[in-house]
C-alpha cells in the first residue's frame, strides 16, 4: 500500500517537473563512473631519461577517449600538465604552455622540453575540458637530456 502511494506521488512529481521543464536538465555528466579505474603512462617509464622531443603514450582504464566538444558521461580526452599536480574535479583545464590538450582524442604525442627534470601529470577531462580529478590522473618524473 505504502509502495503504491509513493509510486503515485513519484509519477505525479515527474509529471509536474516535466510540465515545468525541470526534467529536461540532465544530471551533470562530469561524473567519474564506477567502472573508471584511472589513467597511466604507457611511455616513457617513471624516472626515465629521454631526449627531446620524446614520445608520450597515454592509457585509460574504464572510460573512453573521444574528441572534445560534447560533454558526455564516461568519455573524455587526455591532457598533459607540465610541473603541475592534477586539477581538482570539475575545474576547467586552462589552455597554456603548461596545460596541453589532446582534444582530437589523441592517445600519444611528441613532447618538446628543454633539458631538465620535470614532473608531468596526465589529466583526463570531459568534452568541456572539466577535469575528472585526481582519480583520473597520473604523475611521474622524467629527465630530459
Ligand atoms: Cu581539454
Amino acid at each position: 500500500m505504502r509502495l503504491k502511494s509513493s509510486s503515485v506521488l513519484c509519477a505525479l512529481a515527474v509529471a509536474v517537473f516535466a510540465a515545468l521543464g525541470g526534467c529536461a536538465a540532465p544530471a551533470n555528466p562530469n561524473q567519474t563512473p564506477a567502472a573508471a579505474q584511472g589513467v597511466y603512462f604507457m611511455e616513457p617509464a617513471n624516472g626515465a631519461t629521454v631526449t627531446s622531443p620524446f614520445k608520450v603514450k597515454f592509457g585509460v582504464k574504464g572510460m573512453e577517449v573521444q574528441a572534445a566538444g560534447d560533454q558526455l558521461a564516461n568519455v573524455g580526452h587526455h591532457h598533459l600538465l607540465i610541473n603541475l599536480e592534477s586539477k581538482p574535479k570539475g575545474e576547467i583545464i586552462p589552455f597554456d604552455d603548461a596545460h596541453i590538450h589532446f582534444g582530437k582524442g589523441q592517445t600519444e604525442t611528441m613532447v618538446t622540453l628543454k633539458p631538465g627534470t620535470y614532473k608531468i601529470t596526465m589529466q583526463f577531462a570531459d568534452g568541456f575540458h572539466l577535469s575528472y580529478g585526481k582519480d583520473m590522473s597520473a604523475t611521474m618524473m622524467v629527465n630530459v637530456k
